[in-house]
């Protein structure tokens, strides 16, 4: 496999004006006929007047090609692996291209393939070349109509990108259905759908009065769950006009659930194809956690019409340009829709967890690559969600009106185009008149930059200084560092917990209580002025930056934030520090066999914080949740998993034991107050949901079988999914064990949902990510259980996801846990390379972990690694990573 790199960058020799698709699909294979108008780019840069035409195509059996109406025989193109090339004439042409391909035998989910007897696409990133030869690169921008033609009785409804314009039926019960996207795309955004499908429908009156049907197909066993997508997508689609002056702009705006896919969901013009479990929604079968996924995944989705669509990318290597802007523009939505401290807390929590792991492992990357091997690779959170905190970094550093007088400029100039990050940041900088040539190292430098704050405070004068040093760890490739510009909430507390006027030199004399320092050099001084004594910096306020922050935070201080800080993220930050702290001293002491105590410190802050009557009950749930085990992990120099999972159990046992009383009365006063109502997927009342299921998670570290029998309880009477799930998970983990209950409440909950895919993906996750049950042994028996499908990318990530976040099970076996990956790994790479690639990831991290785990996790590694005819997907891990 070869590595590809930004740099060599080309324009295309030919462009593809209209394409127009034919589909005949059959129960065995299916005929694609394209007629492309082709036409020479005048403007690519090469060496002869009519180069030969190289298309991509793989996976296909090639009938028959034509160019100007005469069929080109055998000896006249050149077939070989992965393309086409054949010699052109003239500088516009029309060839015509059928190929057979096998969607039933498609196991990769990637072009045309069949789930649950019907027939779909994923075409991102380069699966269209699956379908048909073609130019697959989402510079080439073209007009595409599309004819598919089925069994009536099969497959009664036949969609694709744009509108209908013309349908009827043919000989032997088939039917067609001809669709028209007047908008230029590029082959990934390029959908098809057939099958016995039904839909809910709903209208969307546009800012300037155009009527839009919107409609939302599944099965019919599943059409009662779509009422919260629907709701959600004309709440995008009112917002984006809104926020952004952004109307819709086909007749029709479709959503189609299918359940085998390998993303959560597919922005393609006109025809969103979403994974089941990203739409669909029913008080009994989803979680107030996917309700809030759902709305947020339709917003994304429903965003890239503009932000990925109407303005696409360049090339793959500015992938962040759509989906960075995109993330952002869906958080901001969420945040609207919901809590917005607690979205803050929410996202930097899976940054800080997840992404930092990426940024410090072997796969780092800047947000725009400078090279890969395989594309599919690269959908990472540093791409989605450092891509988000960049762009946030923006609108943080220009304000909100220069950022939207940014996003019109951005569209108004790129509209119809393929763009790049560098065209984005231009017309943020054009628009804004904001100098960002220093931001822009964002793009190219991979890595967590780590910012050091350090103090000093002279009584005579009342000045307050604040030095702040940044630096970069090296990441593959990248071994120095420019510095970044990064912008840097910051307050200053005094001694009674208000925000002082930050007096800086040169600064207004009022002084807001509030500032974003625009941080440049690796080292700098801020002075401030008429401190009467040592203030408290509340740095890194609201997140302003995907960075690290070093300051040598007492406990009492942290306490103090934890109390008096204005800002929610940094409340629940300190809140998280001191818990880290706490449990870290543990992890030290295991190592030694020493008898454990738990800090008291936090254990009265967390008392206090139960007990705080004024906290918002969204924010206090989460800071009443200790760091998780990956947060630990990744914050660790040296990962200990036995050590870590032991310490922290013990800290929320102790918490638990300590404050019982109080979190059993908070529980009931939610529980009681929740129970006069129909479920709402509504922010109050889930915000009392997720605080009151907290609270029952506490009570089931208490070693008291009264408390079990709550969580039982809850679970019997549960009117919400939400409910019923998060009092099993008690069950299956409580610290008082019933073998027996906890075999009653699997069987039950399987009887329950049984039918209901989506909701068994969570009935495995629940069995192998539970230190209690996800053995090895048991993991193995489940993916032999009727109801495991080891063809659904959703059973796969659920059950193996669950066991590999398990740091109990899959880190302590002596190797058993690594080597079932690997074996899951060589063998998922023949079926779906794209889930086989990221299942493994977790075994990339090797070199974090302590030196027998590190070892066994490298031999795993090895083996992969020593298999033929790897894909492409694995190799490029794989290799990378050891
Ligand atoms: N479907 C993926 C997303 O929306 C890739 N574009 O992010
Ligand atoms: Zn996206």
């Amino acid at each position: 496999p070869s590595t590809i790199y930004l740099k060599d960058y080309q324009a295309p020799d030919y462009w593809i004006d209209t394409t127009h698709l034919t589909f005949d699909l059959h129960e065995d294979h299916t005929l694609v006929t394209a007629v492309l108008q082709m036409r020479l780019n005048e403007d690519a840069n090469r060496g002869e007047a009519l180069p030969a035409l190289t298309l991509h195509g793989e996976e296909l059996d090639l009938v028959s090609l034509h160019r100007d109406g005469e069929e080109l025989e055998k000896d006249q193109y050149q077939l070989v692996k992965g393309s086409l090339t054949l010699p052109v004439e003239q500088p516009r042409f029309q060839l015509q291209i059928v190929t057979r391909i096998r969607p039933q035998e498609n196991t990769s989910l990637e072009g045309l393939y069949k789930s649950n007897g019907m027939f779909c696409t994923q075409c991102e990133a380069e699966g269209f070349r699956k379908i048909t030869y073609y130019l697959d690169r989402p510079d080439v921008m073209s007009v595409f109509t599309t004819k598919v033609i089925a069994s009536q009785a099969r497959y009664p409804v036949l969609l694709a990108n744009g509108n209908a314009i013309d349908r009827g039926e043919l000989d032997n019960d088939r039917h067609y259905v001809t669709w028209e996207d007047p908008f230029k795309k590029p082959s990934y955004l390029f959908a098809l759908v057939a099958g016995d499908l039904e839909y809910v429908e709903d209208h969307f009156t546009t800012m300037n009065g155009r009527e839009v049907t919107l409609r939302l197909f599944t099965e019919s066993h599943n059409i009662h769950k779509c009422d919260h997508a629907m709701v959600s997508l004309k709440k995008s689609m009112k917002w984006d006009e809104e926020v952004y002056g952004r109307e819709y702009d086909l007749d029709i705006f479709m959503i189609v659930a299918v359940d085998h896919f390998n993303m959560g969901a597919m922005e393609n013009k006109g025809l969103n194809i979403f994974n089941s479990s990203c739409v669909l929604a029913s008080p009994e079968t989803a979680t107030d956690a996917t309700y809030q996924k759902i709305e947020a995944i339709v917003a994304h989705e429903y965003f890239h019409n503009w932000s990925g669509n109407r303005v696409t990318c360049r090339d793959w290597f500015q992938l962040s340009l759509k989906e960075g802007f995109t993330v952002f523009r869906d958080a901001e939505f969420s945040a609207d829709m919901n809590s917005r401290g607690v979205k803050r807390i929410q996202d930097a929590a899976v940054l800080r967890t997840a992404q930092f792991a990426e940024d410090a492992g072997p796969m780092a990357h800047p947000i725009r690559p400078e090279s890969f091997i395989e594309i599919s690779n690269f959908y990472t959170l540093t791409v989605y969600e450092k891509g988000c905190e960049v762009v946030r970094m923006i609108h943080t550093l220009l304000g909100a009106d220069q950022f939207r007088k940014g996003t019109d400029l951005y569209f108004d100039r790129h509209d119809g185009e393929a763009a790049t990050c560098e065209d984005f940041v231009k017309a943020m900088e054009d628009a804004s008149g904001v100098d960002l040539t220093q931001f822009r190292n964002w793009y190219s430098q991979s890595g967590t930059p780590v910012i050091t704050v350090t103090d000093r405070y002279e009584a005579e004068t009342g000045d307050y200084h604040l030095t702040i040093a940044q630096s970069c760890p090296a990441t593959p490739g990248q071994e120095h560092k420019k510095p970044f510009h990064i912008p840097l909430g910051l307050a200053l507390l005094d001694e009674q917990g208000q925000l002082l006027p930050l007096n800086a030199e040169g600064g207004n004399s009022e002084g807001n209580r509030e500032q974003v320092l625009s941080i440049k050099q690796s080292e700098e001084t801020f002075v401030f002025k008429g401190c009467k004594s040592k203030p408290l910096p509340s740095l890194l306020r609201n997140f302003s930056a995907p960075v690290r922050v070093r300051y040598d935070y007492s406990k009492d201080d942290l306490v103090f934030l934890m109390k008096h800080d204005t800002d929610s993220f940094n409340r629940w930050d300190a809140c998280q520090r001191l818990g880290v702290m706490a449990i870290e001293q543990l992890v030290e002491q295991f190592d030694e066999q020493a008898e454990q105590a738990v800090d008291s410190q936090l254990v009265d802050a967390f008392g206090a914080l139960i007990a705080d009557p004024k906290l918002e009950h969204a924010v206090k749930a989460e800071m009443l949740c200790l760091p998780t085990e990956a947060s630990l992990a990744e914050q660790a120099e040296e990962i200990k998993p036995l050590a870590i999972v032991a310490a922290r159990k013990k800290v929320k046992q102790a918490i638990a034991e300590t404050h019982s009383a109080a979190l059993l009365a908070l529980y009931n006063e939610l529980h009681n107050e929740l129970n006069h109502g129909d479920y709402r997927p509504e922010a109050s009342d889930i915000a009392k949901r997720t605080l009151k299921n907290v609270c029952l998670g506490y009570l089931a570290a208490v070693d008291d079988a009264g408390y079990l029998q709550r969580s039982a309880e809850q679970y019997n009477a549960a009117s919400s999914m939400t409910d019923r799930r998060a009092a099993l998970g008690c069950i299956v983990n409580a610290r008082h064990r019933d073998e027996h209950l906890v075999e009653q409440m699997l069987t039950d909950f399987y009887d329950r949902y049984k039918d209901d895919a989506n909701v068994m993906d969570d009935w495995f996750a629940v069995q192998s990510s539970s230190a209690e049950l996800g053995t090895v042994e048991k993991v193995k028996a489940l993916m032999q259980h009727d109801s495991f499908d080891s063809t659904s990318p959703n059973k796969l990530r659920a059950l193996i996801g669950g066991f590999t976040r398990n740091m109990t099970h899959f880190h302590t076996t002596g190797g058993a846990g690594y080597e079932f990956l690997a074996d899951r790994v060589i063998e998922l790479d023949k079926q779906n390379p794209q889930v086989a690639s990221r299942v493994m990831m977790p075994l990339t991290r090797w070199k974090k972990f302590e030196p027998v785990a590190s070892g066994l996790m490298k031999k795993a590694l090895q083996r992969i690694k020593a298999v033929h005819d790897l894909s492409t997907d694995v190799y490029e891990v794989v290799n990378k990573s050891l």
